[in-house]
């Protein structure tokens, strides 16, 4: 049985459902707030630029979405320079009472990581630009380290593999302590690039880390999903690195769609039966559910093998 399983009603949100002209809808950030399940999701516009918009669900499965969007590029210096292209693939996390989105902000400059928080998602609220292009993929831990927030992410440098990085902040706005955590593997499904998906998970063995690996072949990249763990007090340490996939493109609306073989999560929310629900994007086109037991994900990260 796999590890991982996809809804069977399968999208759960697709471009004619939403009240707003678009192309696509995906690569939703998700989390539970006041009971009800809340994604944040890209909408790609006609012009190929997008803006985030939400959707709300009582058993997170029906979505409803809400009528216009929830953020769109900011007209505010230095955001307005820095997401002129448009805002993309958010993550959410929570710490204390705050909700802190890091999205991917896009410009002439190229694509580097945004923060904004709400504590209604009603009112999103600009925190900063937290580092230079080419930097996305951005996820915070839910806790601090030694008094410092920490991150995911994923820069990339002309000439080497994007890879994961780990940072840490005072104040979510100036980013140290930067390590290299994991780079592709060559020959191997991840061998192109890889970045985070969803702010890491906390379980009693580690930092539980669902990522993203890009392979390419002669019809483009292939966008799979993987996992990895970090070390509870310090997450620097890789305690370990499952080989294979959790998860691959294999069904119509994952192969057929803006970006044909893309499965690509950027949320998840754990349920008290140690369920994790996953929401991800499919073929850059629509939203979708699966779902994987917490405990499975953590062993195939201890076990390493395929
Ligand atoms: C990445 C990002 C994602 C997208 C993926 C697959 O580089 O642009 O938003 O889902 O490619 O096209």
């Amino acid at each position: 049985m796999e590890v991982v399983r996809r809804y069977e009603g399968n999208p759960i949100l697709t471009p004619e459902q939403v009240p707003y002209d678009c192309t696509a809808v995906y690569n939703p950030a998700a989390v539970k707030f006041d009971g009800r399940y809340i994604l944040l999701f890209r909408v790609q516009r006609k012009d190929a630029r997008s803006v985030l918009a939400l959707a709300e669900s009582e058993d997170g499965i029906r979505f409803t979405p809400r009528e216009g969007f929830a953020m769109v590029p900011s007209q505010e210096e230095p955001f307005r320079t820095y997401e002129e292209y448009g805002i993309e693939d958010p993550r959410i996390t929570r710490i204390d009472d705050t909700y802190f989105i890091t999205y991917a902000a896009y410009s002439r400059f190229g694509c580097l990581v945004g923060i904004a928080k709400t504590q209604d998602f009603e009112r999103f609220e600009r925190v900063c630009l937290a580092s230079e292009p080419d930097n996305r993929n951005a996820v915070l831990f839910p806790k601090r380290f030694g008094g410092l927030y920490a991150r995911l992410d994923r820069p990339s440098y002309p000439g080497k593999p994007p890879s994961i990085w780990i940072s840490f902040s005072p104040d979510l706005v100036h980013w140290g302590g930067s390590r290299c955590l994991l780079m592709p593997e060559e020959y191997r499904w991840d061998s192109f690039k890889v970045g985070p998906s969803v702010p890491p998970i906390e379980t009693p063995e580690g930092w539980l880390c669902i990522y993203h690996g890009v392979f390419m072949t002669m019809n483009g990249a292939v966008y799979r999903q993987g996992v990895f763990m970090l070390d509870l007090e310090d997450p620097r340490k890789v305690l370990g690195r499952y080989e294979g996939w959790i998860m691959a493109p294999k069904e119509p609306y994952e192969f057929i769609g803006y970006v044909p073989n893309v499965v690509f999560c950027c949320g998840a929310v754990e349920e008290e039966d140690g369920t994790l629900k996953l929401y991800y994007g499919a073929a850059d086109q629509c939203i979708c559910l699966a779902t994987a037991r917490l405990e499975e994900l953590v062993s195939l990260c201890i076990s390493g093998g395929s």
